[in-house]
């Protein structure tokens, strides 16, 4: 693949080979076309801030060997049950008064049985009505359930692919890729922003990297929300231990999802805590135009909000109203 045939766009359609070339391109080349994308569809210096909630943690039945809450792993994560209400709506009303405008339910679930999306349809509304913007990640969806959250006024529904297909299976073993697509299809066709991304660092080859945002990129249309995770390692899960993935191989991924997806918001996601003001700065440089903001993700540590506040004064950067 030569630099001539990757100036062919816009495309639509990427091939795996063609994502690869975008990954092995002279950093500096990759950047200025990342840059370059995320100037013709952004404002370079604005950041979207999406505040993340665990509203029911761990003693989940799933396998995915990077979660510190899957019953099967001793991780010493406390199992928590949902959430009572009042609890998840002061936790938002928090989250506003930092300067999120969207807030983020996660459940460690398979996926909510129609029982559990009752309460959860609750605290949507709830935190809907305090004008922020509502994303929940819930696991698996069955028909119907999609339909349920979009009339409580969901706006983003969050379930990653994770990884390219032919590494998955590596990773996790209770369900199947095509399970992923399906709830995505749910999720799209209940007229829910789709917010999908995935993790690296797992062990994964660049063209499992270069898969992953593949499948995403070919998601027609593609995610509107697309967040990078960069793996947390929390001891007693299987991925303890991996080889860390190089930083400046992170900012690429970050950089080829740009201009993959020039339109969808791109999240530098977990893993902030571990990676130092600089890489994060070359990952917003890198077209990353959305983070997770508050201490704490699903279980594992995030940078305090004044951290993050003070990271994006000191780079002339602003939180997207
Ligand atoms: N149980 C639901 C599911 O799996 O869809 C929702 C919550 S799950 C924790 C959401 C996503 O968090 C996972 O798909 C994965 O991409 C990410 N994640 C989980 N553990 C992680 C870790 N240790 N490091 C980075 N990302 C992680
Ligand atoms: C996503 O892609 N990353 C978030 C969110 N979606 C739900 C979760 C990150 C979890 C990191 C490990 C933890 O804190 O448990
Ligand atoms: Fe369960 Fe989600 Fe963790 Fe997998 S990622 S073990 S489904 S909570």
């Amino acid at each position: 693949m030569n630099e001539a045939m990757l100036q062919m766009k816009p495309q639509t359609e990427w091939s795996v080979a063609q994502v690869e070339a975008l990954f092995a391109l002279p950093f500096s080349d990759l950047m200025y076309r990342a840059q370059t994308t995320h100037r013709n569809h952004f404002d370079p210096n604005a950041v979207q801030l999406s505040t993340l909630l665990s509203i029911k943690t761990g003693g989940c039945s799933e396998d995915c060997g990077y979660c510190p809450q899957a019953a099967r792993y001793s991780t010493g994560v406390e199992n928590q049950d949902l959430l009572p209400l009042s609890e998840v709506i002061a936790a938002a009303q928090a989250a506003k008064a930092n300067g999120a405008s969207r807030f983020c339910m996660g459940a460690a679930w398979r996926g909510p049985k129609d029982r559990d999306l009752e309460p959860v349809v609750e605290m949507v509304k709830a935190v809907k009505a305090l004008g922020m913007e509502t994303c929940v990640t819930l696991g698996m969806l069955r028909d119907g359930q999609a339909e349920k959250l979009k009339t409580a006024g969901l706006d983003y529904y969050n379930h990653n692919l994770d990884t390219a297909p032919e590494f998955y299976g590596e990773i996790i073993s209770t369900r199947e890729y095509q399970d992923r697509l399906d709830t995505l299809g749910r999720v799209r066709n209940a007229g829910i922003n789709v917010c999908c991304g995935g993790i690296v660092g797992l062990g994964e080859s660049r063209a499992s990297r270069a898969g992953l945002i593949a499948q995403l990129a070919n998601l027609d249309p593609p995610p509107e929300s697309v967040p990078i995770n960069m793996l947390v390692q929390v001891e007693g899960t299987p991925l303890y231990g991996a080889e860390a993935l190089d930083p400046i191989e992170f900012v690429r991924t970050i950089a080829v999802a740009r201009i993959t997806m020039p339109q969808s918001f791109v999240r530098l996601s977990a893993g902030r805590q571990e990676m130092g003001e600089a890489i994060q700065a070359l990952c917003l440089l890198a077209g990353a135009n959305s983070i997770f903001y508050g201490e704490k993700l699903l279980t594992t540590g995030n940078p305090e909000a004044e951290r993050d506040r003070a990271l994006l004064d000191k780079l002339g950067m602003h939180p997207l109203v």
